[in-house]
């Protein structure tokens, strides 16, 4: 019997799971729902950071350096615009800027977010189905001690500097969820939350529409999997937003922002000793190695989740 699976996905931690998924998973049995409020403009182009992340991660092409961005890349293109006086502090390489100005043209052309994204992965070989969370334009927007910064901004310009007090999902009430994510709502066995950031890549794909209320009466199983390990986040600021926050980054604090939303939670064998304050929020508790280095280990995590939805 298959078993259909809909993954929830920010960046780097969620693409490697997604990888992990889709090798073991046949097409039709996987969508990978992946987060849009990194969006970005920059010279003209609509750049989606996180899509492009999965994207390039499930076609083998993905830096293995950096985790985003293509392998082999060169940046003649941007010396060029900085040559012509533009600000070029987000790193778009010379063989990436094709799928921007790919994704620019086609929705230019009237094409929504989720067709393209249909086309470009079509184009790269991938066979599993990647959407967007919505075709709408949902910005997350990072409040920090020097005001209001764009993602992006906040993220690549001032490398998570500026301590945080708030984040916002501008336009997330008014956006409706994808079809290949309402679809994938309503198939799909079980639902996954990639190892990705709660605040940052997560909590926007929650905030579109009415998904926090599809996602808790969600029929299937809810199964996500801790970003931080050891209290540190495997990449990038979640542990430092949770401070910030006033929150000791821990595994059981990312629980907490899944309670209602989530039956199963997955946590690394060095926190084991933390599995029975996350069983008093009322989830089921799996303990496996959850740092994914190499592809074996991608496919681990993917085959222990599969496993766990199957019984
Ligand atoms: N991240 C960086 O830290 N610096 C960059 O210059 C940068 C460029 C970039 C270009 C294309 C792309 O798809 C992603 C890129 N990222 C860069 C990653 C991106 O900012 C983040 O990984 C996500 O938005 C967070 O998940």
């Amino acid at each position: 019997m298959s078993t259909k699976i809909l993954a929830l996905a920010g960046g780097v931690g969620g693409a490697k799971l997604a990888l992990g998924l889709s090798k073991l998973l046949s097409p039709e049995d996987l969508t990978v729902v992946v987060n849009t409020g990194d969006d970005e403009e920059f010279h003209g182009l609509h750049v989606s950071p996180d899509l492009d992340t999965v994207m390039y991660t499930l076609s083998g092409l993905a830096n293995p350096e950096t985790g985003w961005g293509l392998q082999g890349e060169t940046f003649n293109a941007l010396e060029r615009l900085t040559a012509y006086g533009a600000d070029t502090w987000f790193g778009l390489g010379d063989k990436d800027l094709a799928t921007h100005i790919m994704r620019t043209m086609m929705l230019a052309q009237g094409k929504s977010l989720s067709e393209v994204t249909l086309a470009l992965s079509r184009a790269l070989g991938i066979a599993h189905e990647i959407a967007p969370m919505t075709d709408d334009r949902v910005r997350t927007i990072v409040e920090t001690e020097i005001g209001p910064l764009a993602f992006q901004d906040y993220f690549v310009k001032h490398r998570c500097e500026p301590k945080a007090t708030s984040i916002s999902f501008d336009g997330g009430a008014q956006a409706e969820p994808s079809a290949g994510f309402v679809q994938a709502l309503e198939t799909s066995d079980a639902m996954v939350y990639c190892p990705s950031n709660p605040y940052l890549s997560v909590a926007p794909i929650l905030e579109v529409g009415d998904v926090r209320e599809k996602v808790r009466h969600f029929p299937g199983i809810r199964i996500a999997v801790s970003p931080i390990v050891g209290g540190q986040a495997l990449k990038g600021p979640a542990a430092k937003l949770m401070q910030e926050f006033g929150i000791e980054p821990s595994c059981v604090d990312v629980a907490k922002q899944y309670v209602g939303l989530c039956d199963c939670f997955v946590i690394d064998e060095v926190d084991r000793n933390q599995a029975k304050e996350i069983e008093a929020l009322g989830m089921r508790v799996e303990v496996c190695n959850t740092v994914m280095v190499t592809e074996d280990d991608k496919i681990d995590l993917g085959r222990r989740i599969i496993d766990f939805v199957a019984g």
